[in-house]
């Protein structure tokens, strides 16, 4: 028995429609071949038209499974999505630096899709002091860009200007941005000195529920598997937009659609 899994552990809340939240990220790392390990930190009642309700966990079972897992199994990566309140956020920070946790990717989840508030500023206080700067990569989307860290596509050299106020890299991506043909994703990281700018088409596809969660654990996926934060990154967008187009062909309740996750497998099995 010598072989070994490469682990991911997802820290997110629950999707019950199934295409975000900790069932992308599950569905995410077996596509890539990568073991998921799950703690979940809230339930959504949701289907592709929205968020109906939102229940955290107690802090207490958080912190039960966060240990159960961790005293026995160590992860190759760790990807953190849903944060309901301060209280989690803080429990997963010291658990980061007990457990000496390593390829931490963080997606500050503070809207769903369909516009449904996740996160309090409190709440993303603790994220932003806290577990930030613990993490290797943190993905905000251009309006959390914003919000949590001040930056744009128009203002991001201020992060390698203010390197003391940002220690650890970003993802921010471009998927919100005005320009109707091209996406730009763009990765700061610490150790240079401007922006790794990823453009790419962007597709024409109401299909985009739970596309942050899928990019965050397809790039803590590649970490587990040994690869660095750029090819990472590159990588996981690739598979993302295969991920993307393949879903943007089927019809899925009448809202926002997943991506397709398993459209590999499909593929292989010639499945209907
Ligand atoms: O995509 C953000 C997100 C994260 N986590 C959960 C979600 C969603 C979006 O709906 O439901 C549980």
């Amino acid at each position: 028995m010598d072989k070994k899994y490469n682990i991911v552990l997802t820290i997110a809340g629950s999707d019950s429609s199934g295409g975000a939240g900790i069932q992308a990220d599950i569905k995410t790392c077996c596509a890539l071949g990568v073991y998921a390990m799950s703690v979940i930190t809230a339930v959504t009642a949701q289907n592709s038209h929205g968020v109906r309700s939102v229940e955290a966990l107690s802090s207490d079972i958080v912190k039960e499974q966060l240990k159960a897992v961790l005293d026995d199994i160590t992860p190759n990566a760790v990807k953190i999505g849903m944060i309901p309140n301060a209280d989690i956020a803080e429990i997963i920070g010291e658990t980061i630096k007990e457990y000496e946790l390593k390829n931490v990717v963080i997606d500050p989840v503070l809207k769903s899709t369909s516009g449904h508030d996740f996160s309090s500023n409190e709440t993303q206080e603790v994220v932003k002091s806290l577990l930030c700067p613990l993490s290797t990569l943190v993905t905000p989307n251009l309006p959390e860009g914003e919000l949590l860290f001040g930056l744009s596509h128009s203002n991001v050299m201020s992060y390698f200007d203010e390197k003391e106020k940002y220690p650890f890299n970003i993802l921010l991506k471009g998927g919100h941005g005005n320009n109707s043909d091209t996406v730009t994703d763009m990765l700061l990281m610490n150790k240079n000195h401007e922006p790794i700018c990823i453009t790419h088409q962007k597709l024409s596809t109401s299909n985009t529920h739970g596309t942050g969660c899928t990019l965050s654990s397809a790039i803590a996926s590649f970490l587990a598997m040994g690869y660095g934060i750029e090819t990472s990154v590159n990588k996981a967008i690739e598979w993302l937009k295969c991920a993307l187009a393949k879903g943007a062909e089927y019809s899925f309740g009448s809202g926002y659609g997943p991506v397709n996750h398993i459209f590999k497998q499909i593929e292989q099995w010639k499945l209907k």
